[in-house]
């Protein structure tokens, strides 16, 4: 259990966190918009080539949270083992630096995503999350303890503005559908056409960033990456990617679950109820408002 400090303690602390978030999404920008998608000769501890921006967005990332004391530790999805910064700090912090890197070569919009735990990385301890989406603005979610909602702050040329608080409805239109159709089960497959049968639209870029961004900006909708065939426990992983989108799903009044389907019985467990055994751990994910989320865990 997260002993929460004081109001004022935990509000300063994430304050300069999110600052150094905002400075460091503007410099990752700059970096983007000079780059092709150029690819390097490296793998990261999941196996995926790494861009050069992956790298360079990496260590952005670990510049600035090295200049914040209260940020005990951080682990990046490009490196394999978390890195202590300041023993003395309360925060561990869990990032994707550049999540959905492959899609640059397509000029498509990509993101970075944080979880943000006063403690170890466990999703119980986590005080707040944010997500960058690099698209035609560079556009800040972010979401806290603190407050109910998700603030969502757009960079103007000069400085961040708040946009708006995103609140999710009850039910909604979009369905974005991850992972390689052929290799669904027959019950994800049966669902997803229901879905659409029912009218919901076909809503997925590759990104998972700008993918749940667009869930939360229109007001609802169903985010989908299953176990598959060939990945049955799913492509997402729980510290940087998974967690902080639950936690941020929560705050916007939506769900967040894992679903395993065996030939007897359905197994739903909302995600932020799982411990990773590792840093790289994955897990099927779906995320969404409330109705979505209960029509697919019956
Ligand atoms: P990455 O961290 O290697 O970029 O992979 C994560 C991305 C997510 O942004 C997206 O939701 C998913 O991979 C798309 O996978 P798929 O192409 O299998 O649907
Ligand atoms: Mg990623």
């Amino acid at each position: 259990m997260v002993e929460l400090h004081t109001n004022a303690t935990l509000e300063k602390d994430l304050d300069s966190i999110f600052t150094s978030i905002q400075e460091a999404s503007l410099k990752i920008y700059t970096i983007l918009q000079k780059s092709l998608g150029e690819y390097t000769q490296n793998t990261n501890a999941t196996g995926d080539t790494q861009l050069q921006a992956d790298v360079q967005a990496d260590l952005i990332l670990q510049e600035a949270f090295k200049n914040i004391p209260c940020v005990q530790q951080i682990c990046s999805e490009e490196q394999e083992k978390s890195i202590l910064l300041h023993k003395e700090g309360l925060y561990s912090i869990a990032y994707d630096p550049l999540d959905g890197s492959s899609l640059m070569g397509a000029n498509l919009s990509v993101g970075s995503i944080f979880g943000i735990y006063q403690g170890d990385f466990l999703p119980q301890n986590l005080v707040a999350s944010a997500y960058v989406v690099y698209g035609m603005v560079v556009g800040i979610g972010f979401a806290s303890l603190l407050k109910e909602g998700v603030e969502y702050f757009a960079y103007d040329g000069k400085e961040f503005h708040l946009q708006k608080c995103l609140r999710l409805l009850e039910k909604g239109k979009l369905n974005a559908t991850g992972g390689t159709q052929k290799n669904w089960d027959k019950a994800h497959k049966e669902n997803i056409e229901s879905l659409f049968n029912a009218g919901y639209r076909l809503r997925y870029s590759g990104g998972m960033v700008p993918d749940l961004h667009h869930i939360l900006v229109k007001g609802g909708g169903l985010f989908s990456y299953p176990a598959t065939s060939d990945a049955p426990k799913g492509k997402l992983r729980m510290l940087f990617e998974v967690f902080p989108f639950a936690f941020i799903f929560k705050r916007a009044g939506g769900k967040a679950v894992s679903i395993q389907q065996t030939q007897e019985e359905k197994i739903v467990t909302p995600l932020l109820t799982l411990t990773p055994k590792h840093l790289h751990d994955t897990t099927p994910c779906f995320f969404g408002s409330n109705w979505e989320i209960d029509f697919v865990s019956k």
